[in-house]
C-alpha cells in the first residue's frame, strides 16, 4: 500500500501530463468488431420432441435428438414448445470457437480499444524495467498481443490513464477484463490486472485488483469488477508485475491481449446460472454420474479459461457415460438457454448436451439435444434454447458421451466439460 501511494504522489504530475497528451489524442476509435473464433454456425433445426411418455427415466435421448421421420399422428402437447419457424427461437445451435476460444463478450463500447495491441501500445506508459513488444505468435485475438519481457526486472507497470474520462460517475459499474498468459514467472512474484479510480480534486484513489497470476499460466480470462466510489471522476487501468520477495528470480514473460473496460448496466448483469457447480470446480458435486464416477476425473491441467478445473470423461470400450443435474422450480412458458464448453480428444462416440423438460405429474416429457461432437477438437460451445410449456416445472440437464448405437461398447477417447450455464431468458 505504501508503495502504491508513493507511486501515486510521483504519478500525479505524470497524470497531469498524461491528461494533456491524451486529451490531444481525440476520441478513441470504436473497437473493431470481434469475429475471429466466434463465427456462428447457422441454427440447426431442433430435435422433434417426442409425445408424452411415462417412462420414469429417459433412456433414449440420443434417438430423440434425431428428427423423427414421420410426425406422430396425434401428438400430445410437448413439454418443450418448438416454433415451426426456426427464426423465432433458435432451438439448437453449435458455435465452434477453435483454439483459444473464449466466451462471447458484451456489446458495450470498449473504453480501451488500444488494449487489443493491434496498433502497438499507444496511450500506455511503462514504468519500471521491462521490454515491451507486440507479439504476432502468441496472441488470442486479432494478430497481435503485447509481450512483456521481465529479464532483470524487480517490478514494472504499464498504465493507461483516463480510460473513462468524462463518463466516470459515483455508483457507475465497470468491468475491466483482460487475457493474460505467463511463462516462467517466479512463484515469489505476481502479475495483476488493476483498475483504479481517481478523485481529481482530492487525488484520492481506490484500487480494484485481480487475483495474482504467477508461474506458467495458459491464457486466462481475468475479470476485475469496478464500482466507482463517491467523488471519483476518472478511471485508469494498469498491468503490473511485482516481486513479493527479494528471493524472487528476475525474469519471465507475460502476454496480454484484449484488455477492455466496459460499463456494466443492470440489464447487462450476467443472468443467474441455475446449475450448481456448472464450472465443475467441485468435481461432480451436485451432478449425478452414470454409470459411475470411475470414468471421471477433475482435470486441473485442462480448463476453459476461467476457474481451475474441468471435468474429464475417459471411456474405453463402454457404451456410454453421462452426468445429470435436475433443476426444479422451472417457470412455465419461458425460454431457457443452456450453454456448455466441450473439448474432445480421439472421441469415438458422440458428445452432446440434452435438456429434458418434465411436468409436475411426471406425465409429459420432452427432450432436446445439441449437435453431437466427436473426434479431436479444442473447446467448443454447445448451446440450446428451450421454451417450456404450460405445465413444465422441471428441467434435467444432461451431458452424454455415448456410442452411436445403444448398447454397443464402442465409445472411447476423452471429453472435457467446463462452464455449463442454464439461464432464464424471458
Ligand atoms: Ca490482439
Ligand atoms: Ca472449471
Amino acid at each position: 500500500m505504501i508503495r502504491k501511494y508513493a507511486l501515486f504522489s510521483s504519478a500525479s504530475c505524470l497524470l497531469l501530463s498524461a491528461l494533456a497528451i491524451i486529451s490531444g489524442c481525440g476520441q478513441p476509435a470504436a473497437a473493431p468488431a470481434r469475429t475471429e473464433g466466434l463465427a456462428p454456425v447457422p441454427p440447426q433445426p431442433s430435435a422433434t420432441p417426442q409425445p408424452a411418455s411415462v417412462e420414469p427415466v429417459p433412456s433414449e435421448p440420443a434417438a430423440l435428438a434425431i428428427p423423427a421421420p414421420k410426425a406422430p399422428k396425434t401428438p400430445a402437447e410437448p413439454a418443450v414448445a418448438i416454433p415451426k419457424n426456426p427464426k423465432e427461437v433458435p432451438a439448437a445451435t453449435i458455435v465452434p470457437l477453435g483454439e483459444g476460444s473464449v466466451s462471447a463478450k458484451s456489446d458495450a463500447p470498449n473504453l480501451v480499444p488500444e488494449g487489443n495491441w493491434e496498433e502497438g501500445y499507444p496511450g500506455w506508459q511503462l514504468r519500471g524495467k521491462a521490454e515491451i513488444k507486440v507479439d504476432e505468435k502468441e496472441k488470442l485475438f486479432g494478430v497481435r498481443s503485447l509481450r512483456v519481457g521481465l529479464k532483470g526486472s524487480t517490478g514494472c507497470e504499464l498504465v493507461r490513464w483516463e480510460v473513462a474520462k468524462g463518463e466516470v460517475k459515483a455508483g457507475n459499474r465497470y468491468l475491466l477484463r483482460g487475457y493474460i498468459k505467463t511463462q516462467d514467472i517466479d512463484s515469489e512474484a505476481s502479475v495483476y490486472l488493476t483498475a483504479f479510480t481517481i478523485n481529481s480534486t482530492s487525488k484520492q484513489m481506490s484500487w480494484f485488483k485481480s487475483s495474482p497470476i504467477t508461474k506458467n499460466t495458459a491464457w486466462a480470462e481475468v475479470d476485475v469488477p469496478v464500482q466507482v466510489p463517491e467523488g471519483a471522476d476518472a478511471l485508469a487501468v494498469r498491468i503490473e508485475y511485482e516481486q513479493n520477495s527479494k528471493k524472487a528470480a528476475k525474469g519471465g514473460t507475460v502476454w496480454v491481449d484484449d484488455v477492455s473496460v466496459t460499463q456494466v448496466t443492470q440489464e447487462m448483469l450476467e443472468p443467474e446460472n441455475l446449475l450448481t457447480n456448472g464450472d465443475f470446480e467441485a468435481f461432480t458435486n451436485n451432478w449425478t454420474d452414470l454409470p459411475d464416477a470411475s470414468h471421471l476425473a477433475s482435470d486441473t491441467d485442462v480448463k476453459q479459461l476461467k476457474g481451475s478445473a474441468s471435468l474429464r470423461i475417459d471411456l474405453k470400450g463402454l457404451d456410454k457415460a453421462f452426468v445429470l443435474q435436475w433443476i426444479k422450480g422451472i417457470t412455465p412458458n419461458t425460454t431457457y438457454r443452456l450453454d456448455g464448453f466441450v473439448k474432445t480428444k480421439e472421441a469415438a462416440g458422440d458428445a452432446f448436451l440434452t435438456v429434458m423438460a418434465e411436468n409436475s405429474k411426471r406425465s409429459n416429457k420432452a427432450w432436446l439435444s445439441t449437435k453431437k461432437v466427436n473426434g479431436t477438437a479444442d473447446w467448443r460451445k454447445l448451446s440450446l434454447q428451450v421454451k417450456t410449456a404450460d405445465d413444465t416445472d422441471t428441467l434435467a440437464i444432461r451431458f452424454e458421451f455415448r456410442s452411436e448405437k445403444e448398447g454397443v461398447p464402442a465409445t472411447s477417447g476423452s471429453v472435457w466439460l467446463d462452464n455449463f450455464t442454464l439461464t432464464k431468458i424471458e
